[in-house]
This record gives C-alpha cells, sequence and structure tokens, in this order.
C-alpha cells in the first residue's frame, strides 16, 4: 500500500500513525522524506505493508528526481495507493503527471484528507469536490496526528487488499537495516535545529555501526555541499555539532532502546544533489536520463 501526495502533507505522519511506530522522519518542512520508507502492521487476521515515499513534486535537480521516481515508482507498483491531501494548502494539488498516474490507477486508490484537526470546512469540502471530480474517488477526513479516523481508514484498506499469506513474520514492523533509521533520526535532527537551505544541503552516511559495543557505537558523517555550509553546521567552539549530537542520539536511543555512543563527523561533498556519483555513493536509487 503506498502513500503518495505534495510534500508536507503528512505521508510520514500518517505511516507512522497507521502502523503505530515511529519509522519515518516528521518535520515540519517540505521534501524531508527522500526515499521509500517501509512500515509493516499485523494484527491476528492481517498483515499490511505501507510504503511511505517522497512527496510528488516538479524536479529541478538529481536528487529530487531520485525522489520523484520512488513516489512514482511505488504508485505504480502497490496492491492499493493512498493519495493524501493538505486542506491547508488547498490549492497545492499533485502535479499533472502525478494526477494521471492516479487517475489510471483509480480502480486501487484511496483518496484521505489529512489535519482535519485543524483544517477550515470550505477547504476540506474543496479537496472532497476535487477528488469526486478529477479521481472519480470520495475523500476520507482523517487527522495523522490525532489519530482521528486512522483506524477507520487502516480498515478499509485492509479490507480491499487482495489475500494473500503474511510476507513477513508477524512481528517484525519494519524492513530497512537499522543503519538507514540510524542515519535518518540523524536528518530528522538537522532539519529540526538549522534553517533555509541547510536541511536541504545534508546527507548523513553511517560509516560504522556496532550493535554488539555497550553502549552501541555509531560513527555518522553529516555531508553538506559546500565549504561555507561546514561552519553553519558546527557552530561556534563545535556548539551546533553538539546540540546536534545530543538531538540525534536522543531519538536513535529512542529507537533502538538502548544507549548510543554517537561519533559524528563534518564534510563536504560539492553538489552532491545534482550529481549522479555522489547520489549513488549515498544510496540513492538515480533514475536514468
Ligand atoms: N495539525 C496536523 N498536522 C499534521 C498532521 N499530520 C502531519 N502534520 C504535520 O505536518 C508536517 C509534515 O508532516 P510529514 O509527515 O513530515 O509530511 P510528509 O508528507 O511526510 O512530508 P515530506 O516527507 O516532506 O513529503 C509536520 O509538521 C507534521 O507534524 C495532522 O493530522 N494534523
Ligand atoms: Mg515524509
Amino acid at each position: 500500500m503506498a502513500l503518495v501526495g505534495r510534500p508536507n502533507v503528512g505521508k510520514s505522519s500518517l505511516l507512522n500513525a497507521l502502523t503505530g511506530e515511529v519509522l519515518s522522519i516528521v518535520t515540519p518542512r517540505a521534501q524531508t522524506t527522500r526515499e521509500r520508507v517501509v512500515g509493516i502492521f499485523t494484527d491476528d487476521a492481517t498483515q499490511m505493508v505501507f510504503v511511505d515515499t517522497p512527496g510528488l513534486l516538479e524536479p529541478s535537480y538529481l536528487l529530487q528526481r531520485s525522489m520523484l521516481e520512488a513516489a512514482t515508482t511505488a504508485a505504480r507498483e502497490a496492491d492499493l495507493v493512498l493519495l493524501l491531501l493538505d486542506p491547508l494548502r488547498p490549492e497545492e494539488l499533485p502535479p499533472e503527471d502525478s494526477v494521471r498516474l492516479l487517475q489510471a490507477r483509480a480502480d486501487a486508490l484511496f483518496v484521505a484528507i489529512n489535519k482535519v484537526d485543524v483544517a477550515g470546512p470550505a477547504d476540506v469540502e474543496r479537496l472532497e469536490r476535487w477528488s469526486e471530480e478529477v479521481l472519480g474517488r470520495p475523500a476520507r477526513r482523517v487527522s495523522a496526528r490525532t489519530g482521528e479516523g486512522v483506524p477507520e481508514l487502516r480498515d478499509a484498506l485492509a479490507a480491499a487488499l487482495p489475500a494473500s499469506p503474511f510476507l513477513y513474520p508477524a512481528d517484525d514492523v519494519a524492513v530497512q537495516p537499522v543503519r538507514f533509521f540510524v542515519a535518518e533520526f540523524v536528518r530528522e535532527a538537522v532539519f529540526e535545529l538549522y534553517e533555509e537551505e541547510i536541511p536541504y544541503a545534508t546527507v548523513v552516511k553511517v560509516e560504522e555501526f556496532r550493535e554488539a559495543a555497550d553502549p552501541v557505537y555509531v560513527r555518522a558523517t553529516i555531508f553538506v555541499e559546500r565549504e561555507s555550509q561546514k561552519p553553519i553546521l558546527l557552530g561556534r567552539g563545535g556548539a551546533g555539532i553538539k546540540r546536534l549530537g545530543q538531538a540525534a542520539r536522543a531519538k536513535i536511543e529512542s529507537f533502538l532502546g538502548t544507549r548510543v555512543y554517537l561519533d559524528l563527523w563534518v564534510k563536504v561533498l560539492p553538489g552532491w544533489r545534482r550529481k549522479r556519483s555522489a547520489l549513488e555513493y549515498l544510496g540513492y536509487a538515480v533514475p536514468e536520463e
């Protein structure tokens, strides 16, 4: 089941609400999620595999193309697609190409309007009309933040899924390696603590992860795009990186349920967002020309 929508509509928040786990990072800034993130929900009768995706956008550099490709591939391949809409910005609808893709998947398509805890009724109704008129699908109302409508949505999705044996053991909640989540939590802290371009110019690579050590040892590199961004990240006398390390460590410790020693390094990988070789080195799937 693929969760898609414009950046910042609350896809990752909803993945977490649907699975009851903190798997996908959530920040107030758009374009937080850069890759697919899988979450598994299992109860007595059903197992559901949810795929969170990067926001549907008009890409202007290679990383964004990789992000869009991750979202559209998920939307093409999943048994069901859930489009999420944001009534706080009702004029920001998915780009045309994405709308066409969703129309082609109308039989497998669910639509939900998120953030109904804070939305104005006129904006919710406007999106409901758009969903009916353009996609031919009724929209449900949910709040990933309060959980309103989430169990009902999950039940409706479960009822529509094709029958299949469980794909994963019943106590699995994720499929990505722990290293992925560790890097994501560092990135989440960067998004929370830094302004403007810095979160977008930043990428995290876990270089070493020793789970048997006590505390668990993590060495990660934070790459920025330009030399001038390095001192911003480090802060005066290293105060910035120290605060970042503390915030990231708390997130990782709560995810792993154990104490962690986090060794953070800052390096420059010039223009990494626009370079195929850099993106591949960082582990992003880069679409062909
Ligand atoms: N009030 C309210 N805020 C929400 C709700 N769901 C998400 N948010 C907020 O919306 C912002 C974006 O949430 P995300 O879950 O990161 O959104 P996303 O769609 O994954 O964003 P990208 O990964 O950037 O595409 C965060 O500040 C969330 O706390 C909701 O139901 N109600
Ligand atoms: Mg997200």
